[in-house]
């Protein structure tokens, strides 16, 4: 089977850095794929795609040197089955509550006896290799989103789950759920040390830790944390703040 960058990454003790894509489109994930990341992640959740045009953009990833990964809307299991069968190398499950949550996000992406995952991985098959589905279990990558109170709560036993890879903190829902709004970067004591404390449980369980950052600075400093999965912000944020410099920077070169 075809390697799967993220695993790479972390054999050599590194952190992964992926892109995130919010905007529905192949182009900009064939841009995206040839930009340097490790991985590139296609949103279902909050991204202005449907199911379609996101395996327009795997087979657009597929085409460059980055892993393509799908956050799903939710932990759905015929909705992960899809993304994984779409050729995703990795699910991302937001909103997970507890162990039980994560379970069964864990069993959707393993096939029996580990888990339900149904077969028919049609472009898994053509962008994995034909020995997809020897290989597909232990390559796939399982982070579950830690953004709300009950998954804070829990933890430590949604790190123990046996499959679950790591968790991938949501800052903003978390920022939300513990009443202090949405903060990519949050300077409020609780948030940071609800993000941190997410590090050490996940580090404990010898797991993976994930966040998503408003920056590179923020990704950087993270990684250097101990994240060893960072976001530095999505697409649609940074195409809308290039075109706002460029924008501004043209009405000051014309006022000169
Ligand atoms: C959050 O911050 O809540 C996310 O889901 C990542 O953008
Ligand atoms: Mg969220």
């Amino acid at each position: 089977m075809r390697n799967n960058n993220i695993r790479d990454v972390w054999e050599r003790g590194e952190a992964v850095v992926s892109a995130w894509l919010s905007i529905g489109n192949a182009y900009t994930a064939e841009i995206a794929g040839w930009s340097g990341y490790d991985c590139v992640l296609v949103d279902l959740q909050h991204g202005m795609t449907d199911v379609q045009t996101m395996i327009s953009m795997l087979q657009a990833i597929s085409a460059t040197p980055a892993t393509p990964i799908v956050r799903v809307p939710s932990c759905d299991a015929p909705v992960i089955m899809k993304a994984l069968d779409a050729g995703a190398f990795g699910i991302i499950c937001p909103m997970i509550n507890n162990a039980a949550e994560a379970e069964a996000f864990v069993a959707a992406t393993r096939y029996p006896p580990l888990g339900n995952r149904s077969f028919g991985p049609a472009r898994g098959l053509l962008y994995g290799g034909a020995d997809y589905f020897q290989h597909a279990d232990k390559s796939i990558v399982r982070l579950g989103m830690i953004e709300t109170l009950d998954g804070l709560n829990a933890l430590d036993e949604i790190c123990a789950v046996d499959g679950l890879d790591g968790i991938f903190v949501g800052p903003n829902d978390l920022g939300l759920a513990l009443g202090k709004g949405t903060l990519g970067d949050p300077t409020d004591e609780t948030v940071r040390e609800a993000i941190l404390q997410c590090l050490s449980v996940a580090k404990k369980h010898g797991k993976h830790a994930g966040i998503f950052c408003p920056s590179s600075a923020v990704a950087a400093r993270r990684s250097s944390d101990g994240f060893d999965f960072v976001v530095p912000n999505s697409d649609a944020n940074l195409l809308k703040s290039a075109l706002n410099a460029e924008a501004n920077g043209a009405r000051v070169n014309v006022r000169k």
